[in-house]
């Protein structure tokens, strides 16, 4: 187990205020999921063309790290820290790359969710696919059996019940990016809503 530097523990974010209890928010039910059943699908514009599909053994396979981190909800609630378990996105890209100029991804979850990030964040040293929060496996309402963890942007860009990752050449809408969220929502420049540009 490697652990990773540790992302801005502690010191909140502008506009956040720190919650004491790390109460699930999302939206819809929480997904009743098979860990036998689960699988990532990786696909759109990859560099072979092709469609990669991952399941639980695949990602146990992988270099397994820990990060702590605070995770940070557009709606001005922290949760200072968890320490996340899981792989690197970036070792999952690299089993299934895009192709150049694919520079978008679409997360999307069981259940309707998704989300729309740049390569760039997903490609980020601390940007993981969790399986686990402070040394459990991650609860049914906290995204099990992953999510994707990106600690420098809000939360509605991680995905809980990951499914498919989807490469594109222009940017994506998600779902809370069709409701006005901003299109890239870092955390330290306060990226709330589109209309900031
Ligand atoms: N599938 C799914 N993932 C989701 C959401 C959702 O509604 N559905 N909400 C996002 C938002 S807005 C936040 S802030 C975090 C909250 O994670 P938590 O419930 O573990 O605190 O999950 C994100 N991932
Ligand atoms: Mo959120």
């Amino acid at each position: 187990m490697t652990a990773l530097p540790d992302g801005p523990v502690g010191a909140l974010p502008p506009g956040q205020r720190p919650t004491e209890v790390w109460r699930a928010s999302h939206y819809g039910k929480v997904p009743h999921l098979d860990a036998h059943q689960w699988r990532l699908t990786i696909g759109g514009c990859t560099s072979d063309g092709g469609l990669l599909v991952l399941d639980q053994g695949a990602l146990e396979s992988l270099p397994q790290v820990e990060l702590v981190a605070g995770m940070h909800c557009v709606d001005r609630h922290t949760v200072p820290s968890v320490r996340w378990g899981g792989v690197r996105m970036s070792d999952i890209i690299a089993l299934a790359p895009p192709e150049p100029g694919a520079d978008h991804v679409l997360l999307a979850a069981h259940r309707g969710y998704s989300s729309a990030v740049l390569l760039e964040d997903l490609l980020q040293p601390g940007s993981l696919l969790a399986t686990h929060a402070d040394g459990e496996p991650l609860t049914p309402e906290h995204g099990w059996p992953a999510r994707v963890v990106m600690p420098q942007l809000y939360g509605f860009k991680g995905p809980k019940w990951i499914a498919e990752l989807t490469y594109h050449r222009v940017a994506q809408v998600g779902y809370w990016e069709g409701h006005g969220y901003h299109p890239r929502g870092r955390v330290d420049l306060e990226e709330r809503w589109a209309h900031q540009g």
